[in-house]
C-alpha cells in the first residue's frame, strides 16, 4: 500500500520542499497546528518510511506471532489535521502484522473541525481494520480521553500513540513481545522526531532515556553506563528507563487497570507520564523503552499560545516553565526526544480552559501528593504556585497568566498562591492497596542519577544573615557565576538543597569553586565532592568550601551581586540561614 509514489514528497522520511509560490500559504496556516500544515498534507497518508532500526533488530524474530497477542490501538485527539491524524491511523495499519491488530480507537477530545465530524467516520468505515471514533461532547483533557478509550478496548494489550505519530516497519512485535515475557512491563518505542516544518524522519538515539528536573518536567538524559553494562553492552535490549514521554506506550490490559490506569482527577495535559511511571516502578512494574521498536512524533516550537481570557506571549514565571515543557527539555532533548515519528511541536495549538499554570500545577501537584512522599518539597519550594497580578499594592485579583501588553499596562507580579490539588484520597488508597514502595527507594534503586538528591539536609532558600539577601543562580548557566539579591520567597533561582554529600544544589547545578579567590560558579553536579564540596556548620551558621578551605560571604563592595569568597572571620556577614532545615 505504501510508496505508491516513490519520489513524492516526504517518501523514505524525505524533507518536503514546499514550493515557493504556497510558503506564504504555509507560513499563514502555521500556526493553526504549530507545524506546517501545507507541508504535511502534501505527504501521502501512506508514506514510505526507512528501516531505522539497528541491525541487531531487524534480525529478531518473533514466532509464532499469535502468541503476543492482540493490541487495540487508542489514539486521542483535540483538533488534529486530517493528514497528520490518518497518516498516524495509516501506519498503523500498513506495518502492524494483522495478527497482532484488534483495532484502532479514535478518541475526539471534543474537536471543533467540521473534518474530523462524519467525513472522518466514513473515512475510516473504509479501512481494511475496525477503527471506532468516540466522542467526548465536552473537553476532557487527553487523560480522561485515554479512559474512555482504554473503556472500550477489547484487545490483549492496549497501545496508546499521539494523533500526529508515524509508525515504522517492525514497531510492534518487539513492544508486545516484552509483555508477553512480563505482563508487569510497560513498554515505549523510541520516540524519532517527525521535524515540524518539514516533516523530515529524524531517527531517535537509543542512548536517551527518561527522567525529570525540579519543576517536574519530563526531560530525556543521557543513559548511564551501568544500563549498558547491565544490558552487556547489547543495546538491542529493552532499557530499564526511570520515565516515560507519556504519550507511546503498550501495556497489558488487565495490568494497566490493575495497577490504577489513569488519575481521572487530571485535566487535559501533562504529568499523567510522571505519575505512571513513579507508579509502575513503585507497586512492582517495570518501565521499558524498547529500542527495537521506532515511532515517530511532531514537536512544536513557537511561543504564541492561546489562553482563554486572551492571545499573546504570557511572561509569567509557570510559562516560561511551560515553554520548557514543550521543547521536552532543549537541545538534549530535540536531537533525541523522539523516535516513532511524532511531530514535535514548541507550542501548543489548542486552549487550556483553566489556564496552563492552573492545570500544570494541579496534575502536577497529584502526582507529587500522592507518590513522592518528602521529596515533594523540592517541587512545592521551586514552585509556590501560580502568580497572583495586580495594578497596585494590596490589588492582588488576577492568579495566573497575565499578558505582556499588560504588564506594561502596569500590571506586576506580586504574590503567589499554591494551586489546588483536589481530592487525591482514591490515588493514596490505591497506593496502600498496591503495597508500593517509596519514593526514596524509588531514586536508590531506580533512578540513583537523579538529579532530585537521594540523601538531603536540607531544601530552601540560603539567606545572608547580615544583608537578608538570597542567593541566586539569576536564571544563569553551567559556567557562570551566581548572584545574590533580596530574598523574594517565590521559589525558583533561589532554591537549593544542601545535600549529604555535602553539595549546594539547585536543580542539576552545583556551587562550585575552583579559584581559591572564586568566583562561586555553577556547574554541573558531578556528584564527586572536590570543587563542589562545602561544610555547612550549623552552630556558626558558616558555608565554608571544603577544597580551599574559604568562606562565602556577602558581595564585596565592588563585586556588586556575586557573592564573596574570603578567609572565615566569623562576621555577620559570612552567616547563612537555610531554607526548612530539618537535621535527621
Ligand atoms: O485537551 C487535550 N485533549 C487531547 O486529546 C489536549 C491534547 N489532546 C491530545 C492531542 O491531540 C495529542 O494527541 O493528546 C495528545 C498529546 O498532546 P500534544 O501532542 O499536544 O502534546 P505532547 O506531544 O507534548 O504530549 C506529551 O506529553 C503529554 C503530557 O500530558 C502526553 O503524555 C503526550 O502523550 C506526550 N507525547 C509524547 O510523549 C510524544 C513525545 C513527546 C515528548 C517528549
Ligand atoms: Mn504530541
Amino acid at each position: 500500500m505504501s510508496a505508491l509514489a516513490p519520489d513524492g514528497p516526504g517518501e523514505m522520511g524525505r524533507a518536503v520542499v514546499v514550493p515557493s509560490e504556497r510558503k506564504k500559504e504555509a507560513k499563514d496556516a502555521f500556526k493553526i497546528n504549530q507545524f506546517n500544515l501545507v507541508a504535511s498534507d502534501m505527504v501521502s497518508v501512506n508514506r514510505s518510511l526507512k528501516d531505522v532500526r539497528m541491525a541487531a533488530c531487524r534480525s529478531k524474530t518473533y514466532d509464532p506471532l499469535e502468541v503476543l497477542g492482540r493490541t487495540s490501538v487508542i489514539v486521542v485527539f483535540h483538533n488534529e489535521a486530517w493528514s497528520t491524524l490518518l497518516r498516524t491511523v495509516h501506519s498503523i495499519i500498513n506495518r502492524s502484522p494483522r495478527q497482532l491488530l484488534e483495532e484502532i480507537i479514535l478518541v475526539d477530545d471534543a474537536s471543533e473541525r467540521d473534518f474530523l465530524g462524519k467525513k472522518l467516520e466514513d473515512y475510516v468505515a473504509k479501512l481494511p481494520v475496525p477503527v471506532f471514533v468516540l466522542r467526548a461532547r465536552k473537553r476532557t483533557g487527553l487523560i480522561r480521553a485515554r479512559l474512555r478509550g482504554a473503556d472500550k478496548a477489547k484487545g490483549k494489550i492496549l497501545t496508546f500513540l499521539d494523533s500526529h505519530c508515524e509508525c515504522t516497519p517492525g514497531w510492534l512485535e518487539p513492544l508486545l513481545y516484552e509483555i508477553h515475557k512480563d505482563r508487569s512491563a510497560v513498554v515505549c518505542p523510541i520516540i524519532d522526531v517527525i521535524n515540524d516544518d518539514t516533516f523530515e524522519y529524524i531517527t531517535g538515539s537509543d542512548m536517551t532515556w527518561g527522567g525529570f528536573n525540579w519543576k517536574l518536567n519530563f526531560r530525556w538524559y543521557p543513559v548511564p553506563q551501568r544500563e549498558l553494562e547491565r544490558r552487556k553492552g547489547d543495546r538491542s535490549l529493552p532499557l530499564r528507563s526511570p520515565t516515560m514521554a507519556g504519550g507511546l506506550f503498550s501495556i497489558n490490559r488487565e495490568y494497566f487497570y490493575e495497577i490504577g490506569s489513569y488519575d481521572p482527577g487530571m485535566d487535559i495535559w501533562g504529568a499523567e507520564n510522571l505519575e505512571m511511571s513513579f507508579r509502575v516502578w513503585m507497586c512492582g512494574g517495570t518501565l521499558l523503552i524498547v529500542t527495537c521498536s521506532h515511532v515517530g512524533h511532531v514537536f512544536r516550537k513557537a511561543t504564541p499560545y492561546t489562553f482563554p481570557g486572551g492571545t499573546g506571549r504570557i511572561i509569567n514565571r509557570n510559562n516560561a516553565r511551560l515553554a520548557e515543557v514543550w521543547m521536552c527539555g532543549g537541545q538534549v532533548l530535540i536531537a533525541t526526544c523522539s523516535r516513532v515519528g511524532h511531530v514535535f511541536r514548541k507550542v501548543s495549538p489548542y486552549t487550556w480552559p483553566g489556564g496552563v499554570a492552573r492545570i500544570l500545577n494541579h496534575n502536577t501537584r497529584r502526582t507529587a501528593e500522592v507518590w513522592m512522599d518528602e521529596y515533594r518539597d523540592f517541587f512545592y519550594k521551586f514552585n509556590p504556585g501560580q502568580a497572583l497580578w495586580g495594578k497596585k499594592d494590596g490589588d492582588i485579583g488576577v492568579v495566573g497568566e497575565v499578558e505582556v501588553f499588560e504588564e506594561r499596562k502596569g500590571w506586576r507580579m506580586r504574590g503567589i498562591k499554591q494551586t489546588e490539588v483536589g481530592d487525591v484520597s482514591e490515588r493514596k488508597a490505591l497506593r496502600e492497596r498496591l503495597k508500593c514502595k517509596s519514593f526514596h527507594w524509588y531514586l536508590e534503586n531506580i533512578y540513583p542519577e537523579s538529579q532530585m538528591p537521594v540523601d538531603y539536609v536540607s531544601v530552601g532558600e540560603v539567606r545572608n544573615k547580615q544583608s537578608n539577601q538570597c542567593v541566586d543562580t539569576m536564571g544563569r548557566k553551567t559556567g557562570e557565576k551566581i548572584g545574590m539579591v533580596p530574598c523574594h520567597g517565590m521559589g525558583g533561582n533561589q532554591v537549593f538543597s544542601y545535600t549529604k554529600k555535602k553539595s549546594f544544589q539547585t536543580d542539576d547545578l552545583c556551587l562550585d569553586v575552583s579559584s581559591v579567590r572564586g568566583p562561586v560558579k555553577l556547574f554541573q553536579c558531578h556528584g564527586l565532592g572536590g570543587n563542589q564540596k562545602w561544610q555547612y556548620d550549623k552552630q556558626t551558621l558558616t558555608i565554608q568550601h571544603v577544597n580551599s578551605k574559604q568562606c562565602l560571604g556577602t558581595p564585596s563592595p565592588t563585586a556588586r551581586d556575586t557573592p564573596s569568597l574570603g578567609a572565615c572571620d566569623g562576621s555577620l556577614s559570612q552567616q547563612w540561614l537555610l531554607g526548612n532545615i530539618d537535621w535527621k
